[in-house]
C-alpha cells in the first residue's frame, strides 16, 4: 500500500496517469524551464505523469536539451520522440499520443505561453465533473493575455467572436491550445479533424462538442513567448478565415 502523503493530489492512488505532450520547434531556451516547472507542479500534486517531447529536428539543438533533461529526470519521466524534420503540429500530437502511456493527455505549448501551474487545476476540474475535455480559457474569469500587441489581440478576439457567432460551440476559448483530454476521446477527435494550422485547435473543440463530449473550462493567463520567433502573419489569418468557413459549411 502507498503511504499517506501530505501532498495535494490523489491521482497516483487512482491509477490515473497524465501524458504531457510538448511539441517543440526551436525551443532551446524554453524547454529546460518548462520541464522544470511541469515537474515542480506535478510532483507537488503527486500525480503520476510523463513528459513526451516531440522535437521536429530543431536546428537550434532543442533535442540536445531534451537529452540532458532525460539524464536529470530519468527516461520514465522525460520521453523523447523526435522526428527528422518539421512536419507540423497536428501530426506531432498524433505522434506523441501513439507513444503516450497515460490515460489522460495534456497538450500545451513549450514556449512558456502556457504555465504548468494550471495543469493541476485542469486535473481537479476534470475530476470534478468527469469531463472528457478541459480547456484553458483566456476569455472568462481570471483568464487573460499578456504581452500581445493590439493587432494580435484583435485577431484572437475577432477569430473567437466570429466563430462563436457562426458555430456556437459552447466553449469560450476556441483558438487556445492548452487542454486536457481523456486519451481515447482525443484519439477519436484527432481522427475526425481535417484542418491544419491555427484552425486545428478550433476544429478540435467544435468536434468535441458535436460528438457530445463534456467540456470543462479553467481560466488561464497566456503570456506571449519571450524567446524565439512568433509566426502569426497575414497568411495564417487568411488560412484561419478559410478554415472557419470550411467548418461553418461542414459542421
Ligand atoms: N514538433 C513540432 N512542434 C512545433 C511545430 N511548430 C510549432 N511547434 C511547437 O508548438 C508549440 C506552439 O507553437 P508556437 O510557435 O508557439 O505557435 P504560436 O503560439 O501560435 O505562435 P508564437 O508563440 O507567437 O510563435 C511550440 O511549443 C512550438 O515549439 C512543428 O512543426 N513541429
Ligand atoms: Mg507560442
Amino acid at each position: 500500500m502507498r503511504e499517506v502523503s501530505d501532498k495535494e493530489g490523489d491521482g497516483a492512488e487512482n491509477g490515473e496517469k497524465y501524458s504531457i505532450l510538448l511539441p517543440t520547434y526551436n525551443e532551446h531556451d524554453n524547454l529546460a524551464i518548462i520541464v522544470w516547472l511541469i515537474v515542480k507542479y506535478m510532483e507537488k500534486s503527486d500525480y503520476d505523469y510523463e513528459i513526451i517531447v516531440i522535437d521536429d529536428g530543431s536546428p537550434d539543438g532543442t533535442l540536445e536539451v531534451g537529452k540532458q533533461l532525460q539524464e536529470i529526470y530519468g527516461s520514465e519521466k522525460i520521453v523523447l520522440r523526435p522526428r527528422e524534420r518539421k512536419l507540423g503540429l497536428g501530426t506531432a500530437y498524433i505522434h506523441g499520443i501513439k507513444h503516450a502511456t497515460g490515460n489522460f493527455i495534456v497538450i500545451m505549448d513549450a514556449d512558456l505561453s502556457h504555465h504548468p501551474k494550471f495543469i493541476p487545476e485542469f486535473i481537479k476540474k476534470q475530476k470534478s465533473g468527469n469531463f472528457d475535455v478541459v480547456s484553458g480559457t483566456r476569455y472568462i474569469g481570471t483568464g487573460g493575455v499578456f504581452g500581445w500587441d493590439f493587432r494580435r489581440k484583435l485577431v484572437s478576439r475577432g477569430a473567437n467572436f466570429l466563430t462563436q457567432l457562426l458555430l456556437r460551440p459552447g466553449a469560450s476559448d476556441l483558438t487556445g491550445s492548452f487542454r486536457l483530454y481523456k486519451k481515447d476521446v482525443l484519439q477519436n477527435l484527432i481522427q475526425s479533424c481535417i484542418s491544419k494550422g491555427y484552425v486545428f485547435q478550433m476544429e478540435m473543440i467544435i468536434r468535441a462538442r458535436q460528438q457530445g463530449c463534456a467540456i470543462g473550462e479553467v481560466p488561464i493567463t497566456f503570456v506571449d513567448r519571450l524567446y524565439g520567433e512568433s509566426k502569426l502573419g497575414g497568411s495564417e489569418i487568411l488560412q484561419f478565415a478559410k478554415g472557419l468557413l470550411y467548418l461553418f459549411a461542414t459542421t
